[in-house]
C-alpha cells in the first residue's frame, strides 16, 4: 500500500492552470457572456432581462510591448463588476477592442517595411492571448478594432455627417446642411459675409457653404514638424517648441487643414457637464479646458482706428495705464511710429534707434516660441510702438506696447493692462517703469492686488462712478456705460479652440473625400464606403530638414497616384477627381467606439437606434430626470480628462442633434483607475538595470554586486521593471492575479505592485479550496449540518458587505471580508463545514476568481455556469448585534464588562451592571458604597465607590 499523499490534491498553480483552461474552453465554446440585442443580428428573439448593465474599458493600443501586470487592473475591475451585475440577474454588455491606428506601427513600418496591419494584427494577436489568459468575460462578437475597414467605413461615415451639418445658433443644435441651404435660397438666411446666396456662382456657393460646415478646411496657424513631415495639434507639441515624439522643432506656418468645429458646442459640452456622474477633477480640467470667460470688449481709440481689448475686468478701466498687443495683431503695422517721441525711456525701445526695428528685431527673438513659452512666469519684454491709444473713461492718453505675454490666438489679442491688479501686467509696468494706479482699496506695494474690495479712484465727468462699488456691480455699471457710449459691450470668450482634424500620415483613416478641378471638395457618396487605404511604396510622409520652415506637408498618401486620382460620377457624370490624401488623427475612432459596441455586425447603420436606446438611452426612472444616457460605468485613466472625452462628446452630441442617437452624451459615468507602479533601479551611470535581480540588503539595494540606486514610478519595459502578467499566471494562475491586484487598495488609487505579496492571495485562495475539496483524496469536504446563530450572522454580515462593496467598486474591501469569512469557517470547522455556509461564499468568490469558483460549484454537484446564479440575498435582521458589551468602570478604572440589550434603557444597563458578580464583588461589603452611576448608553458605565 503507498502512503496517501496528504496534499495531492492541493490548490497549487499547475492546478489552477488547468482549471482555467477548461472553464476558458467552456466559456468559449458556450458563448456564455455574450449579451443579446434587442434586435438585428444579435437578438435571440427571447424576451431581454428587466435590467442591463453596459460597461466599457478605455480600449488599448495594441502596443508591441504587450501588456504588464498595470495595464489589466481596470479591466479586472470591470469585469469583477460586470460579472457581479450578471448574478444580479442584468444583460450586461461587456466587451474590448482596439484603438489601433497610431504612430507606433507606422514608423515600425518606415524602419523595416511590414505594412502597419501585418503588425497590429500581431500585436493585437499577443495582447489577445495575454487578455484571455486572464478571464475576462467578453463579449468577443462586439470586440471591434478601429483598423477594421468595417469599422472605419462607419468612422468615415460619421464624418460625413458632421461635414454635411451645421450649427444653427438659435436652435444651439447641429442641423442637415440641406435645411441651410433652403434657407440660403429663400432668402431667409444670408451668408456668413451677408451676400445673397442666390446671387451666386457655383464655386461660390461651396465656398459659402464651407463657411457653416461643421467640418471645414481653413488657412490657419498651426504647428509645422518638418522633421516628422506632419503637423502636430497643440498637445503634441512640448513646451520647448518641439515635437512631443522625436524632439524636432515645431514652426508656426499658415496652412490649408481640415479642421472640426467643436467650439460651436461650448456651451453645451460645458453645461451639460452638470448631467454626468464623473470625477469632480475631470469635469474642472474640462471646463478650464473650454475656458468660459464672461467680460466686455472695450475700444479704446488709436491713430489706426479702434483697438479692441477683451478683458474679464471693465469694471478696473481707470487703472488700465498701457495698452498690449499681441506682436502677431494685424493692426501692428498701421501702429508702428516713424520714430521714438521725446523722452522715451531707453527700456522700451530694445535697444534699437527706431520703432520699426525694434519691433523687427523682437520679432525675430520670439518667432520659434510656443505659446506655453510665451507665458510663463519669467521677465517680461516688450516694445513700445511709438503711439498711443485712448482710455475711453478718462481720456488718458495711454503708450501702446507689443509684448509676447498677449496671446494672438485668444480675445482679441490685444489688452488694456492694469498693473495694480493683474500680475502679469504688474510685472511688465514695473520693468518698463509705467504708472501703477490701484482701482481698487488694496495694498499694491509688492504686488498687484487681485482680491475683491471696494473700487476707488474710479470715476468721471460723464456719469460713470464706481468708487465704492464691488466687483459684480462695478463690472454691470462699466459695460452699461461703455455700451450707451457705443464704446464697448459684453462678450464672453472661450479658450477651446477648433480641432485640427489632418494627419499628413499613412495608418489612419483616409477621408472620404474628393477634389474636383477648382478645389472644390465633396463628400464621397455612402454606397462607396469604406475609402479604404491604398498600398504604397513606403509609409514616410515627405520630411525635410529638420530646420526648414519653409517645407510644405506632402503625406505618404499623395505616393499612391492611381488612388489619388479617380474617376466618379458625382451628379455630374463621370468626371476626374482628386482624393483627400491626408488621415484623421488617432482621435477619430475612439470618438464613437462606444456606439459600435453596441452593433457591431450591422451593416445597414454604424448602429441601429433601438439597439442604441436600449444600451445607451436615457432612463429617467432609475438615474433621475435630466438622465443624458450614455455608457453606464466608462472605467480608464486621468490622462483622458480632456482630449478623447470631449472629442466624444462633441461627436456624440452631433449624432444626438441629427436624431441618430437617443443619448446626448456617450458617457453618464466615468472612473479613472489609478496606476499600478513599482520601482526602478539605476546604477552608477544612471543606466536602468533589471528590477528582478536586484537584492536589498540593509536598505540598500545591489544588483551584481554593485550598489544601484532606487526609484518610484511607472512600469515599463524601458525601465527594466515591468512584470509580465503571463509570469504570475503561471506562477500563481490568473485567479490568483486578479485576486492579488483587486486587494492591493481602493481602486482610484495608485499602489506598488510586489511580487512578493502575490502568494498571500493564492494562500486565500487555497483556503477556499480546502473548504470545499479535500487536499487528500478530492472528496468533497462540506457537511449537511445546520448553520449555527453565529455561523448565520457571519454569513449575512458578509454577504451585505460584499454586496455594498462591488457595487462601490471596492474590490480591496470584498476580498478582506472574503478572507475574513474563510478564516471563520476554516477555524470553526477544522474538517467540514456546512454546505450552506460554503455555498454562497462560491458566489461571492466567483466575480473576482471566476474559474476556482466555476470548479468549486461544479464539484458541489451543480451543472453548468456559475454565472448567472442569483447573487447571494441577506436577511436584514442578521445585521445588527441584539447586545453590545459596555465596560465598567469602578472609580476610573475599568473593572468589568457587561452584555446588555442594544436597546436598552439607562436604568436597565445601570441594574444589570449592577448585579454583575465582580461588580458586586467590588462594591458590596465593609464600608462600600455606590454614591453615584453615571450611564454613557452604546459607550460604558461608570461607578463612584465610596
Ligand atoms: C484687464 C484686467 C484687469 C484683466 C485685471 C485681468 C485682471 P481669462 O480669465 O483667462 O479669460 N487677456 C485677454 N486677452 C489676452 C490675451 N490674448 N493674452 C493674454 N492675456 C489676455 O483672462 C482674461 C484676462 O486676461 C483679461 O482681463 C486680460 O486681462 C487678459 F485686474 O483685462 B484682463
Amino acid at each position: 500500500m503507498t502512503e496517501a499523499n496528504p496534499t495531492a490534491h492541493r490548490y497549487t498553480a499547475a492546478l489552477a492552470n488547468e482549471i482555467e483552461s477548461t472553464w476558458q474552453q467552456y466559456w468559449r465554446d458556450n458563448g456564455t457572456f455574450n449579451a443579446p440585442n434587442p434586435t438585428g443580428d444579435l437578438a435571440t428573439g427571447e424576451a431581454l432581462p428587466a435590467e442591463k448593465l453596459n460597461v466599457q474599458d478605455m480600449f488599448p493600443y495594441p502596443s508591441g510591448a504587450g501588456l504588464h501586470v498595470g495595464h489589466p487592473l481596470g479591466y479586472i475591475a470591470t469585469d469583477v463588476y460586470a460579472r457581479y451585475n450578471r448574478m444580479l440577474g442584468k444583460n450586461v454588455l461587456h466587451t474590448l477592442g482596439y484603438d489601433a491606428f497610431g504612430l507606433p506601427a507606422e514608423q515600425y513600418a518606415i524602419q523595416t517595411g511590414t505594412h502597419p496591419r501585418t503588425t497590429t494584427e500581431a500585436n493585437i494577436a499577443n495582447m489577445e492571448r495575454q487578455l484571455n489568459q486572464l478571464g475576462l468575460g467578453h463579449d468577443k462578437r462586439r470586440a471591434v478594432a478601429t483598423t477594421d475597414p468595417e469599422f472605419y467605413k462607419w468612422t468615415q461615415w460619421i464624418f460625413l455627417q458632421i461635414y454635411n451639418a451645421w450649427f444653427d445658433e438659435e436652435q444651439q443644435k447641429a442641423r442637415p446642411i440641406e435645411d441651410l441651404v433652403r434657407d440660403l435660397l429663400t432668402g431667409a438666411r444670408k451668408t456668413k459675409d451677408g451676400r445673397d446666396f442666390k446671387d451666386l456662382n457655383t464655386q461660390e456657393k461651396h465656398a459659402a457653404l464651407d463657411e457653416f460646415r461643421l467640418v471645414y478646411l481653413s488657412e490657419s496657424m498651426v504647428n509645422w514638424c518638418p522633421g516628422l513631415g506632419t503637423v502636430l495639434a497643440n498637445e503634441e507639441v512640448t513646451a520647448d517648441g518641439r515635437s512631443e515624439r522625436g524632439n524636432f522643432p515645431v514652426f508656426r506656418k499658415r496652412l490649408r487643414q481640415w479642421m472640426m468645429r467643436i467650439t460651436a458646442y461650448s456651451d453645451r459640452l460645458l453645461d451639460d457637464l452638470e448631467l454626468l456622474d464623473w470625477p469632480e477633477k475631470v469635469k474642472s480640467m474640462q471646463r478650464n479646458w473650454i475656458g468660459r470667460s464672461r467680460g466686455a470688449q472695450v475700444a479704446f481709440g488709436s491713430t489706426a482706428g479702434d483697438i479692441e481689448v477683451f478683458t474679464t475686468r471693465p469694471d478696473t478701466l481707470f487703472g488700465a495705464t498701457y495698452v498690449t498687443l499681441a506682436p502677431e495683431h494685424e493692426l501692428v503695422e498701421s501702429l508702428v511710429a516713424d520714430a521714438y517721441p521725446d523722452g522715451t525711456p531707453e527700456t522700451w525701445t530694445y535697444g534699437q534707434a527706431t520703432p520699426r526695428e525694434a519691433v523687427d528685431a523682437y520679432l525675430a527673438a520670439i518667432a520659434a516660441k510656443s505659446d506655453v513659452e510665451r507665458q510663463e512666469n519669467k521677465e517680461k519684454t516688450g516694445v513700445f510702438l511709438g503711439t498711443y491709444a485712448t482710455n475711453p473713461v478718462n481720456g488718458e492718453q495711454v503708450p501702446i506696447f507689443i509684448a509676447d505675454y498677449v496671446l494672438t490666438g485668444y480675445g482679441t489679442g490685444a489688452i488694456m493692462a492694469v498693473p495694480a491688479h493683474d500680475e502679469r501686467d504688474y510685472e511688465f509696468a514695473s520693468v518698463f517703469g509705467l504708472p501703477i494706479i490701484p482701482v481698487l482699496d488694496g495694498d499694491i506695494s509688492e504686488a498687484a492686488f487681485v482680491g475683491d474690495a471696494a473700487h476707488i479712484n474710479s470715476s468721471n465727468s460723464e456719469g460713470l462712478d464706481l468708487d465704492g462699488l464691488g466687483k459684480e456691480d462695478a463690472i454691470e455699471a462699466a459695460i452699461t456705460w461703455l455700451v450707451d457710449r457705443g464704446a464697448g459691450e459684453e462678450k464672453i470668450q472661450y479658450k477651446l479652440r477648433d480641432w485640427l482634424f489632418a494627419r499628413q500620415r499613412y495608418w489612419g483613416e483616409p477621408f472620404p473625400i474628393v477634389y474636383d478641378e477648382y478645389g472644390q471638395a465633396h463628400g464621397i457618396p455612402e454606397d462607396q464606403l469604406p475609402v479604404e487605404l491604398p498600398e504604397v511604396e513606403d509609409y514616410k510622409p515627405v520630411s525635410f530638414d529638420p530646420d526648414d520652415k519653409d517645407s510644405e506637408p506632402s503625406p505618404p498618401l499623395a505616393k499612391a497616384t492611381d488612388w489619388v486620382n479617380v474617376t466618379m460620377d458625382l451628379g455630374e457624370g463621370p468626371k476626374q477627381y482628386r482624393r483627400d490624401t491626408n488621415v484623421m488623427p488617432q482621435w477619430a475612432g475612439s470618438s464613437w467606439y462606444q456606439l459600435r459596441y453596441i452593433d457591431p455586425t450591422n451593416s445597414e447603420e454604424f448602429v441601429n437606434l433601438e439597439n442604441e436606446q436600449y444600451w445607451t438611452g436615457p432612463r429617467e426612472d432609475e438615474h433621475g430626470a435630466g438622465d443624458p444616457g450614455g455608457v453606464d460605468l466608462y472605467v480608464g485613466g486621468v490622462e483622458h480628462a480632456v482630449l478623447h472625452l470631449l472629442y466624444s462628446r462633441f461627436w456624440h452630441k452631433v449624432l444626438y442633434d441629427l436624431g441618430f442617437v437617443t443619448s446626448k452624451e456617450p458617457y453618464r459615468r466615468l472612473y479613472n483607475q489609478g496606476y499600478i507602479q513599482a520601482y526602478a533601479f539605476t546604477d552608477a551611470r544612471g543606466v536602468y538595470v533589471p528590477a528582478a535581480e536586484v537584492e536589498e540588503c540593509d536598505g540598500k539595494f545591489f544588483y551584481a554586486g554593485e550598489e544601484v540606486n532606487r526609484e518610484y514610478g511607472k512600469m515599463g519595459k524601458s525601465l527594466k521593471n515591468a512584470v509580465a502578467p503571463d509570469d504570475v499566471v503561471r506562477d500563481f494562475g490568473a485567479d490568483t492575479l486578479r485576486v492579488y491586484e483587486m486587494s492591493m487598495g481602493p481602486l482610484d488609487t495608485s499602489r506598488p505592485w510586489a511580487t512578493k505579496d502575490v502568494v498571500g492571495s493564492h494562500r486565500f485562495l487555497q483556503r477556499l479550496w480546502r473548504l470545499v475539496v479535500s487536499e487528500e483524496d478530492g472528496s468533497l469536504a462540506v457537511v449537511d449540518s445546520e448553520l449555527t446563530s453565529d455561523d448565520a450572522k457571519q454569513l449575512h454580515r458578509t454577504i451585505a458587505g460584499v454586496r455594498d462593496d462591488y457595487e462601490g467598486l471596492r474590490d480591496n474591501t470584498v476580498v478582506a471580508k472574503l478572507i475574513e469569512y474563510v478564516n471563520y469557517l476554516t477555524k470553526t470547522y477544522p474538517s467540514g463545514a456546512p454546505r450552506a455556509a460554503v455555498e454562497p461564499l462560491v458566489q461571492m468568490v466567483s466575480p473576482l476568481a471566476p474559474h476556482i469558483a466555476e470548479e468549486l460549484w461544479a464539484r458541489l454537484g451543480h451543472d453548468g455556469t456559475i454565472t448567472f446564479e442569483p447573487f447571494p440575498t441577506f436577511d436584514e435582521s442578521l445585521l445588527t448585534d441584539d447586545t453590545v458589551e459596555l465596560p465598567v468602570q469602578i472609580n476610573g478604572k475599568v473593572k468589568a464588562r457587561v452584555e446588555v440589550p442594544v436597546d436598552a434603557a439607562q436604568d436597565e444597563i445601570e441594574q444589570i451592571a449592577l448585579a454583575d458578580p465582580r461588580v458586586v464583588e467590588l462594591t458590596t461589603g465593609a464600608g462600600k458604597n455606590v454614591v453615584k452611576t453615571i450611564v454613557v448608553p452604546g459607550r460604558m458605565v461608570n461607578l463612584v465607590v465610596k
